[in-house]
């Protein structure tokens, strides 16, 4: 067969791109050479419908080790009493958990997507909000963090069957107690989407929702590391409280609720190279060195966070307890959009998204913000001494992000100093 130099000229190009930049957006990362090599492998040419022990195929006796060894240790890595390694991305687990808690034009209640939601947590252009009846909490006006007397207040007046917590842009710990009290006084499920936080709670440095809530899903290839995809979790098993009976009239428990909506209710066959990696990734993640390399994470978004204000940059919240942060260019750039700041940080090689900041005076494809995070740069070897050195190249594009010349000079800058963090061995 001839080989497709187009499609692996454009793998190399993009490999090249990742390695001579500096990648800050916040729900990237760099997986391990291990991680890769289980993604490329020969489990991609398996079909295997169905969990380990009851698949609708044969010959899945050896992909059955890897899925059960996935499942294993994820819940160890948060003490889960039961979990799915087969949803292939965050938004299908997502879709997972409203088809085994809800009926179509249920209510639930999750964070405002312009406040830092994501889109399946009830977007009107997403499944969660076309399906289902959207209810929404925001962060407050004053300080950028969570407004949970809202959340309370919607919950008692409205009593969605679902609440949920988690964000794509929040830079904060949850009040997870609080959320699930309401819950339970409303009969809702609480779910949380860890999707972003997922690695710095496998580190124990963030509260673990595994405790608190019914349900937790997360995407594997954030702060966790592991190949792209998605999980579901819980802590303990309970009885599906919406009357989902079957008609001989018994009473589903959640887990098997959860397992058919995600096979056969919303996939097909589950991908085994991926679920293979992932068990790379849970076992790299249950290594004292994850501990290590999750505390840097944190680290480095906290003195980065502390260097933009310095520089007179308005971070929501006034700072970061997790990975990431949210800019509001306005303070310093009135006239600056979102969109002409990113274009001008990656001509100089420094990757970052355009982000709505909460209550903004721009649409969602202009925006007034930049979300910035630190994973990948830490998997990288960055360390927090270089991260006001960062901070002083993004002010100097966005200070000036017309000028050729000087993304120009920023461009060389970086690329020079990343040659320094070698990332792929082949
Ligand atoms: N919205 C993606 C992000 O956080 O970048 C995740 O789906």
């Amino acid at each position: 067969m001839t080989r497709d130099t187009q499609i692996f000229d454009i793998i190399r190009r993009e490999r090249d791109r990742q390695t001579k930049g500096i990648e800050l957006i916040a729900s990237e990362n760099f997986v391990s050479d291990q991680v890769l090599e289980a993604m490329g492998s020969v489990l991609t040419n398996k079909y295997a419908e169905g969990y380990p022990g009851k698949r609708y195929y044969g010959g899945c006796e050896v992909v059955d080790e890897s899925e059960r060894l996935a499942i294993e240790r994820l819940k160890q890595m948060y003490g889960a009493c039961w979990a799915n390694v087969q949803p292939h991305s965050g938004a299908q687990a997502n879709m997972a958990v409203f088809m085994a808690c809800l009926q179509a034009g249920d209510k639930f209640l999750g964070l405002n997507l312009s406040h830092g939601g994501h889109l399946s947590h009830g977007s009107p252009v997403n499944f969660s909000g076309l399906m289902f009846k959207a209810l929404e909490y925001n962060v407050k006006e004053s300080d950028g963090r969570v407004d949970y007397d809202q959340l309370e207040q919607v919950a008692r007046a409205e009593r969605p069957k679902l609440i949920i917590a988690g964000a794509s842009a929040y830079s904060r710990e949850w009040d997870y107690e609080r959320i699930r009290k309401v819950a339970d006084e409303i009969g809702a499920i609480f779910m949380v989407d860890m999707a972003h936080p997922a690695g710095l709670i496998a580190a124990g440095l963030l509260k673990n929702p595994v405790r608190y809530a019914h349900i937790v899903t997360s995407t594997t290839h954030k702060t966790m590391r592991g190949p792209r995809g998605g999980v579901i979790m819980m802590g303990e098993d309970f009885p599906n409280p919406w009357g989902k009976t079957t008609p001989k009239g018994e009473v589903k428990m959640m887990s098997a609720l959860l397992d058919s909506a995600v096979f056969p209710g919303t996939q097909g066959g589950p991908l085994e190279h991926v679920i293979a990696a992932k068990a790379v990734a849970f076992g790299e993640a249950l290594s004292p060195d994850f501990k290590l390399y999750q505390q840097q994470v944190q680290k480095n978004a906290a003195v980065m966070a502390q260097a933009f204000m310095e520089r007179g940059y308005n971070i929501v919240s006034g700072g970061t307890d997790n990975h990431c942060m949210l800019v509001d260019l306005r303070t310093k750039f009135p006239d600056l959009t979102g969109k002409i700041a990113e274009k001008a940080l990656v001509s100089a090689d420094i990757t970052t998204n355009k982000n709505m900041v909460p209550f903004d005076s721009r649409s969602a494809f202009q925006t007034s913000g930049l979300r910035f995070g630190t994973p990948a740069i830490t998997t990288r070897g960055l360390k927090e001494d270089k991260m006001p050195w960062i901070v002083e190249l993004i002010d100097t594009v966005l200070s000036n992000p017309e000028s050729e010349e000087n993304i120009r000079s920023v461009r060389e800058a970086v690329n020079k100093e990343m040659v320094q963090y070698p990332l792929f061995a082949w």
